[in-house]
């Protein structure tokens, strides 16, 4: 014990290491995370109640989506009071008593923010509307027609143009996202001190950190339809840093679309001042064909895969932090989406596990991920609730699109696939509600859920848990440098780490088919297996299909 006491030290007390350098995330939607009440929407009270379970699963931080009061157009991501809690979710009591319940568990909160929109009933927004000459007109950005039309051709990642006419005013305002989510005007100082004032509110609360909806959308032109990456963006967020969670010790995580791991280092140097890393999406577009949508669908190729997560690996340095995620609540699940959710559901599901978290950064788990849930596919629109997947589905339909290949792109992307009620037990609704849930529970809740896996110590659940272990244990988990194994199988992804003469090596074969794999190595110890070995040899071994290893050599 005094061993694992130590070695415990060293990875916390490496140079100057932050907290969130150590942490584990654990991302939950409320929405379909644990309801209290019945009313078959999950809410605050409900994720107090699973403390524990994320105790014993031994994540140390929980990025909670939007608990902001919301119309829900986009399931909380339209906020119309950022001081406030959606009456479906609680109360501000009941959130400063998750914020105090989970910090007693050492576990601390990360929220959603959400500032490059307000939901079109922000008192802001209802103001502006009022018209032209209203002191809140320019905290969201008007234009006039051109030519009794849209201003230019930017569109709205959920179908159609981001320009919505107000007959009031004869202006257009602009909305990248739904028509109820008006863009907020970041050249405006008073927006901006408005959005300081608010995250201050939050710091006061003892909050662990933000992580930031689409923020590299708030220095946008446009006039010159620049959205992503904007000449003022790295400026709004060193001042954001100084004005707000500058002075605290938190975690701030950026989701960033476009980022590149030059643009990453812009914003998660820390000799910047800016964010503390950046969710970058180059391997989440992999499967989606080369200048298209995410609905238009290619396989994913490994090679392409090892390519750019080792580039992410060993581009920061000590210029950034990688952010580790397969899974969020936009996306399809990964045992579904990569993996195989049938025959080789629970390797599988495992496999990535051992692949993503034996690398270097702070890992982020999806609720359900760590019980292997999966997507749910749909035959009819009328099953499917997200905004962005119903709009395409209309705006597609309407340009000459087959219904059944729409349906094959929401099956295969749409984001409820992430939102199905969290699968606690085999009691109806999965033990997710007593009520009638919001959105359709996934049949198979009777076979994939908590009880289950907590009851089986080979579940996937224990495959998470032990990888945590793994992290908090290791110091070259957390400090130990990437290097990829170059000459395997396409399919086989293998990389060491290397701290302080320890080596470790994982390799994990992402194909149904058995691939040979040997490097040069004696192992010293096994520390991950997905199939339990109890020998294994890397001088000469055949991978099982879906199969991961991490050996110490
Ligand atoms: O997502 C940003 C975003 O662009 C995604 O919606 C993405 O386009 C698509 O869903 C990929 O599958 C953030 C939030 O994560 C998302 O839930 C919100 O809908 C969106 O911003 C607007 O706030």
């Amino acid at each position: 014990m005094e061993a694992i006491k130590e070695k415990r030290e060293t990875v916390t007390r490496q140079k100057d290491a932050k907290w969130w350098q150590t942490a584990v995330v654990y991302q939950i939607y409320p929405r379909s995370f644990q309801d209290s009440d019945g009313d078959g929407i999950g809410d605050l009270r409900g994720i107090i109640n699973r403390i524990d379970y994320l105790k014993l699963l031994g994540i140390t931080a929980i990025w909670l989506s939007p608990v902001y009061k919301s119309p829900n157009d986009d399931n909380g991501y339209d906020i119309s009071d950022y001081q406030d809690i959606m009456d479906e979710f609680g109360t501000m009591d009941d959130m400063d008593e998750l914020i105090a319940k989970a910090n007693e568990a050492g576990i601390k909160i990360i929220m959603d923010l959400v500032v490059n929109h307000t939901s079109d009933e922000h008192k802001w927004f209802i103001e502006a509307k009022k018209g032209r000459d209203n002191e809140y007109r320019d905290y969201y950005i008007w234009r006039d027609p051109v030519n009794g039309d849209v201003p230019n051709d930017l569109g709205s990642t959920f179908s159609g143009s981001a320009w919505e006419f107000d007959e009031a005013s004869g202006q257009y305002f602009l909305h990248l996202f739904s028509k109820r989510q008006p863009d907020l005007n970041w050249e405006n100082e008073k927006v901006r001190q408005e959005i300081y004032d608010m995250m201050n509110y939050w710091l006061d609360k003892g909050i662990g950190g933000f992580r930031m909806d689409v923020i590299d959308l708030i220095g946008k032109i446009p006039d010159e339809k620049i959205t992503g990456n904007g000449p003022k963006l790295h400026e709004y967020l060193q001042e954001m840093n100084r004005k707000t969670f500058g002075s605290h010790d938190v975690l701030t995580v950026g989701e960033t679309w476009g980022a590149t791991p030059e643009i990453a280092k812009l914003y998660s140097d820390p000799k910047r001042n800016e964010l503390s890393m950046v969710f970058q999406f180059e391997h989440v577009g992999l499967d989606q064909q080369e200048g298209k949508d995410k609905w238009d669908l290619k396989p994913m190729e490994v090679m392409e895969l090892k390519k750019v997560m080792a580039k992410w690996q060993t581009s920061l340095g000590d210029e950034g932090w990688n952010s580790l995620f397969w899974n969020n609540h936009d996306l399809p699940r990964i045992v579904s989406r990569w993996g195989n959710d049938k025959e080789y559901h629970e390797q599988s599901a495992k496999m990535f596990a051992i692949l993503l978290h034996m690398m270097k950064g702070t890992p982020y788990i999806y609720q359900g991920e760590e019980i292997g849930m999966t997507n749910y596919p749909v035959s009819s629109i009328d099953e499917v609730e997200d905004i962005e997947s119903v709009n395409m589905y209309h705006d597609r339909l309407e340009k000459g699109y087959a219904v059944q290949d729409i349906m094959k792109s929401i099956n295969a992307k749409g984001r409820d696939n992430a939102r199905t009620p969290m699968q606690w037990d085999e009691r109806e609704n999965a033990g997710f509600t007593t009520g009638t849930p919001w959105l359709h529970v996934n049949p198979n809740y009777t076979t994939i859920n908590v009880k289950q896996n907590i009851d089986n110590p080979d579940s996937i659940f224990y495959t998470y848990q032990r990888l945590i272990q793994l992290r908090k244990d290791n110091p070259i988990v957390v400090w130990g440098e990437f290097e990829l194994i170059e000459n395997t199988p396409d399919d086989v992804f293998a990389y060491y780490r290397l701290y302080e003469g320890e080596k470790w090596l994982v390799a994990a074969n992402i194909s149904e088919q058995k691939h040979d794999f040997s490097v040069d190595e004696e192992v010293s110890e096994i520390l991950m297996s997905n199939y339990n070995r109890t020998e294994i040899d890397v001088r000469q071994m055949t991978l099982k299909p879906y199969e991961a290893i991490t050996v110490k050599v």
